[in-house]
């Protein structure tokens, strides 16, 4: 009876999906896809809906664990307090996309090579389409996903303007997330929302946003790079017959290097989602539970990423390393990185690219980097690119026997900038915009799902010492 009534439902709101007018900007493309990824959502929403209610019922006055003073006082470590739909990070196994590993995903999901492409890695798009939906995307719709953010890709002429218009000594990722929020002019959830659509729309707009401010992050990461470091070609012509991360690479000036192409097209799939957490996630989600638009939630978002401890960690690696080979020699012996970590540990700074919040085991993320790494010869004979493989053999029987971190193995960032830099993108301070473009990929969805779910404003009890003490004493 259940599942008639589902199916019934899902029929329901496809019919309504596809009876949605096509936007301007995508008139004249033509699909490959039968199914766009606004139908495939719209036949998972029921579904999760009903999950959701039948959750409430349940299991609503379950217990998932106490809240201890060592939680509040510890960042909400290990807390379950947040919903979250497209990964599950596991401390000792790693991320899960929808139930799938990162070796499951470089399996099953359509690569470079299957859309005509040189390469041979994941598509980021089809990752997208995972996250969002749940389920793996055929060939035919992984490239009609490609057109259509290939269509929505070109940035307003306001918004260039905002970019072009920002000093170069200003930090890629202010920039960026300042341009980001600056979209937001166009959003049709704000619109929607400002003519009073209803609470079941909300899912709607939201998704539209999404993919319109996915497609579009490739040209404003581009211009970036281009004003402030003067390379990549500067116009951000999109080319619709290559894919997303092809269109990046391209307009960022690697668009004849296949290996960073495809470099890039794995490192983005990557990133994309480390479940809801972590800063950059979490941040999004947050401010995007006020009903902030999907342009100013992630604008948040980026900001987040922006800090030393989560993304701009990849860039403090690169320095290290080259601080190291410096200090030491281009290529250092393990006794030598030994004395080298120790002197770093002993002066009371952290080793960047270890540890982890949540990780307990090296990051499947860096095993996937150092995979693809040793399948190129071009990076096997990079010395920075050799010191990662060696300071990995070291670190984590250092950082050990020094006793602090709860984790002493690498997380994503131990390896991802030093193969940017062996490609030649030596612009340190840029790292961060690359993995920014990526983490859209899991922050966004979640959005669509916040307001397909009816997910209230998030709004924590916070205490004070002296009301803790008070409480405490009771
Ligand atoms: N080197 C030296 N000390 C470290 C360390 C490292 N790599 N990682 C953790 N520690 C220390 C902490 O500073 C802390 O010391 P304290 O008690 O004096 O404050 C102690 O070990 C316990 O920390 P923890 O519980 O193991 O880690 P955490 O959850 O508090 O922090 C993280 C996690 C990632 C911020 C931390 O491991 C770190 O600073 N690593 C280096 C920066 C880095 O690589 N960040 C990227 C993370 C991934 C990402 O978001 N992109």
């Amino acid at each position: 009876m259940m599942s008639i009534q589902r199916n019934a439902l899902r029929t329901a709101v496809r019919a309504a999906a596809q009876a949605q007018q096509q936007p301007a900007a995508l008139a004249g493309v033509r699909y490959a896809s039968t199914k766009s990824l606004v139908d495939a959502v719209a036949e998972v929403v029921p579904e999760k809906q009903e999950q959701l209610k039948q959750l409430k019922a349940k299991h609503a006055d379950s217990s998932l664990g106490e809240v201890k003073v060592s939680n509040l006082l510890g960042g909400m470590r290990g807390l379950k307090i947040m919903l979250w739909e497209g990964s599950v990070l596991d401390a000792d196994t790693g991320i899960t996309f929808h139930g799938k590993s990162i070796p499951d995903c470089e399996k099953e999901l359509p690569t470079a090579k299957d859309l005509g492409q040189e390469g041979k890695e994941m598509l980021p798009e089809a990752m997208l389409w995972l996250l969002l939906t749940g389920k793996v995307p055929s060939v035919e719709e992984t490239k009609g996903l490609s057109q259509e953010l290939a269509a929505k890709g070109t940035l307003p002429a306001y918004a260039e303007k905002v970019i072009d218009s920002f000093p170069k000594s200003m930090h890629p990722m202010t920039q960026f997330s300042a341009a980001v929020a600056a979209l937001n002019h166009d959003s049709a959830f704000a619109a929607g929302y400002k003519k009073g659509m209803k609470k079941t729309e909300y899912w709607q707009p939201t998704l539209e946003d999404s993919i319109s401010l996915i497609a579009k992050l490739p040209a404003v990461a581009a211009r970036i790079y281009y004003n402030v470091f003067g390379r990549g070609d500067g116009k951000q012509a999109i080319d619709s017959s290559k894919d997303w991360i092809g269109n990046y690479s391209q307009m960022i000036g690697y668009g004849n290097s296949v290996g960073m192409t495809d470099y890039l097209r794995l490192y983005i799939a990557i990133h994309g989602d480390h479940e809801g957490g972590n800063v950059s996630a979490h941040a999004t989600h947050l401010v995007g539970s006020a009903l902030s638009d999907p342009f100013l939630s992630y604008s948040a978002g980026l900001l987040g990423l922006a800090g030393p401890l989560h993304g701009l960690a990849n860039q403090e690696v690169l320095g290290f390393m080259q601080d190291m080979q410096k200090s030491v020699s281009e290529n250092p012996s393990k006794e030598q990185i030994t004395d080298y970590l120790w002197s770093v540990l002993k002066s009371g700074r952290v080793v960047p690219g270890y540890g982890h919040a949540v990780l307990r085991q090296p990051d499947p993320r860096f095993t996937a980097l150092q995979r693809f790494a040793s399948q190129r010869p071009e990076l096997q004979s990079a010395s920075i690119v050799q010191l990662v493989q060696k300071v990995f053999e070291v670190a984590p029987g250092v950082l050990t026997e020094h006793g602090k971190t709860k984790n002493p193995f690498p997380n994503v960032d131990a390896a991802s900038g030093c193969v940017l830099y062996s490609y030649g993108m030596s612009e340190f301070s840029y790292y961060t915009v690359v993995f920014g473009v990526s983490r859209a990929l899991g922050a966004l969805p979640q959005l669509v799902w916040d307001r397909a779910l009816g997910m209230p404003i998030e709004r924590p009890k916070s205490m004070s010492i002296q009301a803790l003490n008070a409480f405490l004493s009771k």
